[in-house]
């Protein structure tokens, strides 16, 4: 028999993406029974709003996932690695927003506009990988392109806003922003440099061949969730003082011709996608626009005259929604309607 109602955990709930999902269980009105909201002793004891009522934040530990249906965690990979495996003896299934469960060959790594299929592999672990922000929201915008002319090779640049790395990095641009307004010296915790009136081609650390942990992210990501374990993807993931929204300039390479039209039809018919393209009118995607919004938005689509079949998008999204939140319920709005 199918339950009306399933008890949801969220750990990491006092962080900048599990606001977020409070706000969209409630949104898109998931059938929630109970809530638990969960964090470390440093915010157990703060009370959160859902659903009209004040809930109280539990501190995490192994025990907290009696009778939990659905467990969304977004509190870092080290808490996953350690809490997820009691979340599912306990009987859970996990939706994991970290990047520690991704890139495991029979954990789902799932957006739903692309490989909604693979939600069936969550049996295996009884675990659901959400993967990184950008990489949502630019296999969205690439899954039709690929599906009519087959892509061999995509070249991503992106601009991503501080409330990737959470809420304190949120609170870095706002006091830098102050401090040089004011002529006070800038103070740096999250971010290896100035990032007020900067731009820093630096997003998690970096690896032995050069690459960024979240390029590689980018890279890995995309393959496996495009089921194409060789397509060639290079990317430079560039953290900028945008408060919220991801933006991506991403150069795709197809078998197949297709003109800035076609590929304009495909988008504009794409599950998840609002074309924004209108260049006569100084209407394209930006991240102001996009944020507390669910699409990706895509726009400035050209052809790219370099190559034979190159196509040339900007694409953006609120990357605490659709890039965390949003994609992490989505999954669960499936799971319940189809497997649980
Ligand atoms: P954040 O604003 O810094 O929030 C971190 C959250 O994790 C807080 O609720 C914090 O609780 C909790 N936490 C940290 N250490 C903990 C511990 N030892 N035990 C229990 N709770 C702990 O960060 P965020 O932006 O929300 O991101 C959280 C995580 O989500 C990231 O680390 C990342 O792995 C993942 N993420 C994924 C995406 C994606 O694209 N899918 C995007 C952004 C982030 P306290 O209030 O007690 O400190
Ligand atoms: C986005 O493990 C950690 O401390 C979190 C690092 C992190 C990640 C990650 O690697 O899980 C911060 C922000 C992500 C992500 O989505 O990949």
């Amino acid at each position: 028999m199918k339950k009306e109602e399933y008890t949801v955990a969220i750990v990491g709930a006092t962080g900048a993406v599990g606001e977020q999902m409070r706000e969209v269980l409630e949104e898109r009105q998931f059938p929630v029974g109970e809530l638990i909201l969960l964090a470390s002793e440093r915010s157990a004891g703060q009370f959160l709003e859902f659903q009209g009522r004040q809930r109280r934040v539990e501190i995490l530990h192994d025990d907290c996932f009696t009778n939990v249906d659905i467990a969304l965690f977004s509190a870092g990979g080290s808490v996953s690695a350690k809490f997820a495996p009691a979340a599912v003896s306990a009987g859970a299934v996990v939706i994991d927003n970290t990047a520690h469960f991704r890139m495991a060959p029979d954990i789902p790594l799932v957006v739903p506009e692309v490989n909604a299929n693979a939600i069936a592999g969550y049996k295996t672990h009884g675990i659901i990988a959400n993967p990184n922000c950008s990489t949502i929201q630019m296999v969205v915008a690439l899954k039709p392109i690929h599906d009519a002319a087959g892509i061999k090779r995509v070249v991503v640049s992106t601009y991503q806003s501080v409330s990737g790395a959470g809420r304190q990095a949120m609170e870095e641009l706002s006091q830098q922003v102050a401090a040089l307004f004011s002529g006070r010296d800038i103070e740096k915790k999250k971010f290896p440099h100035q990032i007020a009136f900067n731009c820093i081609p630096h997003i998690d650390v970096f690896m032995d061949d050069g690459y960024t942990k979240e390029e590689w992210k980018m890279i890995h990501e995309t393959r496996k969730i495009l089921g194409e374990p060789a397509l060639a993807v290079t990317a430079t993931t560039v953290r900028v003082p945008v408060f919220c929204g991801h933006s991506e300039s991403v150069n795709v390479e197809t078998e197949k011709k297709l003109t800035a039209a076609e590929v304009k039809a495909l988008l504009r018919d794409a599950p998840g996608v609002i074309v924004s393209d209108e260049p006569e009118n100084n209407i394209y995607p930006l991240a102001l626009d996009a944020t507390g919004k669910d699409a990706i938005y895509v726009g400035r689509i050209r052809e790219d005259y370099s190559v034979p079949n190159g196509i040339q998008l900007w694409v953006v999204s609120d990357n605490l929604r659709k890039g965390a939140a949003l994609n992490a319920v989505q999954i669960a709005e499936i799971l319940i309607r189809d497997y649980l």
